[in-house]
């Protein structure tokens, strides 16, 4: 089964560039951890995307949490996205038509497509958004990712929606790479390789008191068969300064994830 196969071995067999890179990413640097950089300042930014570039396989933004963003960020970012050898992932949720989805990932102030190797987007207005969406990053070799599930308390996000979303991504597999969820569902067959990119992950806390819901690298790798974990406050915590400390948390998810990968396809 898929579960088995190592990240090598289904980069090899994959046809969208960006899941071919990521999966060639994780073998190569041996990371299956994400860190998701949600910070509001460009150095802050910057600083701990340094810092914790050497351990990840992708970098996770939010680039519109960011109070000074300008475009020479973008420049920024990709320099460090060659300098540490990661995947750049900008977490936008579409959940709009078509229509303006294709104008959101293009254009406004961000123009996405141009830089972010993989977004995400919400299900919800139907198959439609992925049309809209793949006529901008199509043939810019970009893939998209559905959110399946959500890692929060009384996500919306379950039964029928999430098997209407496995559909979906079936419907368009040259563009639709993989989802966000918690687990791989059996309804997802071994010869369909969509990747799991999990957040909701911690080693040290259950919850945020807002809703988020952690879980270990090896419950969600090893029980649950993801094939990446996504990690922001578990790895930069309060004080951004502490870069050290920051490298050393990344290192930390970095070899739980590892580990139970390791697990999982020796098992
Ligand atoms: O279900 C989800 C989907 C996403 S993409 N739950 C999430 O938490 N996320 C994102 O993952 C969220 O937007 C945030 O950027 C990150 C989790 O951050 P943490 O600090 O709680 O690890």
């Amino acid at each position: 089964s898929l579960t088995k196969l190592s990240y090598g071995q289904r980069a090899a067999k994959h046809s969208n560039p960006a899941a071919k890179l990521l999966l060639e990413t994780i073998e190569r640097k041996k990371s299956n951890l994400s860190v998701s950089v949600d910070v509001t300042t460009s150095k802050d930014f910057l600083a701990i995307i340094d810092a914790v570039g050497p351990y990840v396989c992708l970098i996770k933004t939010h680039v519109d949490i960011l109070e000074d963003f300008a475009p020479g960020l973008v420049e920024k970012l990709q320099a460090l996205s060659e300098k540490h050898d990661f995947v750049i992932f900008e977490d936008r949720k579409f959940a709009d038509i078509g229509n303006t989805v294709a104008l959101q990932y293009s254009s406004g102030v961000h123009r996405i497509a141009n830089w972010s190797h993989i977004t995400n987007a919400h299900p919800v207005p139907g198959p439609s958004i992925i049309k809209g969406l793949a006529s901008v990053g199509l043939p810019l070799g970009r893939g998209l990712l559905l959110l399946a599930e959500m890692s929060t308390e009384g996500s919306l996000a379950k039964g029928a929606y999430t098997e209407a979303t496995y559909a979906m991504a079936r419907a368009n597999r040259d563009f639709v790479i993989g989802f966000i969820a918690q687990q791989r569902s059996n309804a997802v067959t071994a010869d369909e390789d969509f990747l799991i990119l999990t957040p909701g992950v911690g080693l040290d806390v259950k919850g945020d008191g807002m809703g988020q819901q952690y879980r270990t690298p090896k419950e969600v790798v090893l029980d649950s068969g993801c094939d990446v974990i996504i990690v922001g406050r578990g790895v930069y915590g309060k004080d951004y300064s502490l870069v050290d400390q920051i490298a050393a948390q990344a290192q930390r998810y970095r070899e739980a994830g590892w580990k139970a990968y390791l697990e999982r396809i020796a098992a």
